[in-house]
Formats: structure tokens, C-alpha cells, sequence
């Protein structure tokens, strides 16, 4: 089956295959910053060419609701879906509360947020009850980019299980390569995804968008590639940036699947 006339099995995993085939964009851009104006600038430049946002909002240091509605109105100004990576990994009620509650009231603004499968399926019941009725999805850490990861095999294979047995709520994976098979529709998202250097200094490990896409993956996430460092942002370049990502993610995507 090629990646163009793949379908999911939600709504939202189906909204995601169609903005990055309208886009021709499977690039998302992690933008790992601490202020709510450079991460809006950023967001705003590198918006043309993603399908996707990801964000850690609870390292913004001036965070105020406003943050979340500026960055829904680019989401639908540039057409791009909103991912909080908020990796919980708690007991299912708490993880209801911190994803409706709280100061980010995630649910609220952010299509796609992930979980560890570390507690079991009721952190999948409890992030569910709150995301179904808002149309939103869930991704699982089967594997991690960083050296030393403990996710081993039978870990990933048991999250690959407690994702079929949610299907209606997780939508894929964060991962290092294909889980599953292409009709099952799970959607892999990869981080450790860069083209001019192979790791930071603290344990990331990144590989090419050919390495990627060739293990099977289906959105590429890029940091640091493409927003370089908070201190010294240059909107243009990292807009340039994005561009690379997405033309090298996009290259890769057409031939592994022959279009
Ligand atoms: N991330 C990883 N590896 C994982 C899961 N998540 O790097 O296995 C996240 C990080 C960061 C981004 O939390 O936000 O993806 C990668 O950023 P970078 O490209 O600047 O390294």
C-alpha cells in the first residue's frame, strides 16, 4: 500500500495523512523554547512548511493561556496539527486531571498529545476519557532516540499491543521504526531526526530523514535542525531550515513508496 492511499482508523490520524499529502510536507517541527513570542515567531515562519507543530509547553517561562489561542489561530492559519509532547506516564485518574486541568488545560488546544505505556492500559483509559469526545489522539513511546534507552523489544512489542487493543484513541507511535503493519494505520512519528550532526552532548542520537523514512517512518520531528538555539533565533533561516527538512523528508517519503 503506498503512504498516498493510506488511510487510519480515526478521523484525526485521516485529517494528518491529508494535510501531509496537501502540504507534501511529513516534516514537524519541535520548537523547544522557553518565551511566548519567540516561540510564536517561530511557529509563524516554519508554519508554510509543516504538517505538524510539536510543543513542551510547560517550558514556557511567561505562559499564559493567550499562548494557546494565538497558536491554534496559526495552526489553522498554516494548516498544521498541534502536538504537546507531554509524555505522561502516571496512573489513569491523574493523568485525566493534568490533561484537562491544570494551568495548560492540554485537551483544550492540542490535537495530539503522547503517554508512556510504562502504567498499563489504564493510562490509556484515563487520557481517553477526556480526549474521545474532543476529537483528539493519542501517540505511545514504543522506543526513545536517546543512548541507553530501556524500551527493549518486548517493551515495544507490548506498547504495540496496548495500542491495537485502543485503536479507537491511539493513532501510532513515537518510534524509531515501522510497528505494525501499513493496513493496521498506525501512524510513526520519529525524533533524532537531523542532517548536520549525529548527537548533542546529552544523549540524543540523531539519524538522517533517509534513515528514517527507510526504517519506516511516516512524520520526521526535527528540533534543534531547524529551530537552532532560543538565544541566537533567526526566523529566516530556520524558515530556510524547514524547507531542507521538508523537501529531504519528502524526497525520502516518494522513494521508499515509489511515486
Ligand atoms: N523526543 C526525542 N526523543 C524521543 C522522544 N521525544 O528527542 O525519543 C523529543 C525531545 C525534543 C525533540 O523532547 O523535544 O523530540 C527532539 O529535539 P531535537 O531535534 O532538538 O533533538
Amino acid at each position: 500500500m503506498s503512504f498516498f492511499e493510506r488511510s487510519a482508523s480515526s478521523p484525526l490520524a485521516n485529517q494528518l495523512l491529508e494535510i501531509i499529502n496537501r502540504k507534501q510536507s511529513n516534516l514537524c517541527v519541535s520548537v523547544d523554547f522557553t518565551h511566548s513570542d519567540t516561540l510564536l515567531q517561530l511557529v509563524d515562519a516554519v508554519g508554510p512548511h509543516v504538517c505538524m507543530i510539536k510543543t513542551h509547553i510547560d517550558i514556557i517561562c511567561d505562559f499564559d493561556i493567550n499562548l494557546v489561542h494565538s497558536l491554534s489561530s496559526l495552526s489553522r492559519k498554516h494548516d498544521f496539527l498541534i502536538f504537546e509532547d507531554r509524555k505522561f506516564a502516571d496512573i489513569g485518574n491523574t493523568v485525566s486531571l493534568q490533561y484537562s486541568s491544570g494551568a495548560h488545560k492540554i485537551a483544550s488546544w492540542s490535537h495530539l498529545t503522547n503517554a508512556h505505556a510504562l502504567p498499563g492500559d489504564g493510562i490509556v483509559h484515563g487520557l481517553k476519557k477526556v480526549g474521545l469526545p474532543l476529537n483528539r489522539g493519542l501517540l505511545l513511546l514504543a522506543q526513545m532516540s536517546s543512548a541507553g534507552s530501556l524500551a527493549d523489544s518486548s517493551y515495544t512489542q507490548a506498547t504495540l499491543d496496548m495500542a491495537r487493543r485502543h485503536s479507537d484513541f491511539v493513532i501510532g507511535f513515537i518510534a524509531q521504526q515501522r510497528l505494525g503493519t501499513l493496513d493496521e494505520g498506525f501512524l510513526i512519528l520519529t525524533p533524532g531526526v537531523g542532517l548536520d550532526v549525529k548527537g548533542d552532548g546529552m544523549g540524543q542520537q540523531y539519524r538522517t530523514p533517509d534513515e528514517v523514512v527507510d526504517a519506516g517512518t511516516d512524520v520526521i520531528i526535527v528540533g534543534r535542525g531547524v529551530t537552532g538555539n532560543e538565544h541566537s533565533v533567526d526566523y529566516i533561516k530556520s524558515a530556510e531550515q524547514a524547507l531542507r527538512y521538508k523537501k529531504a523528508g519528502w524526497d525520502a517519503i516518494r522513494r521508499v513508496h515509489h511515486v
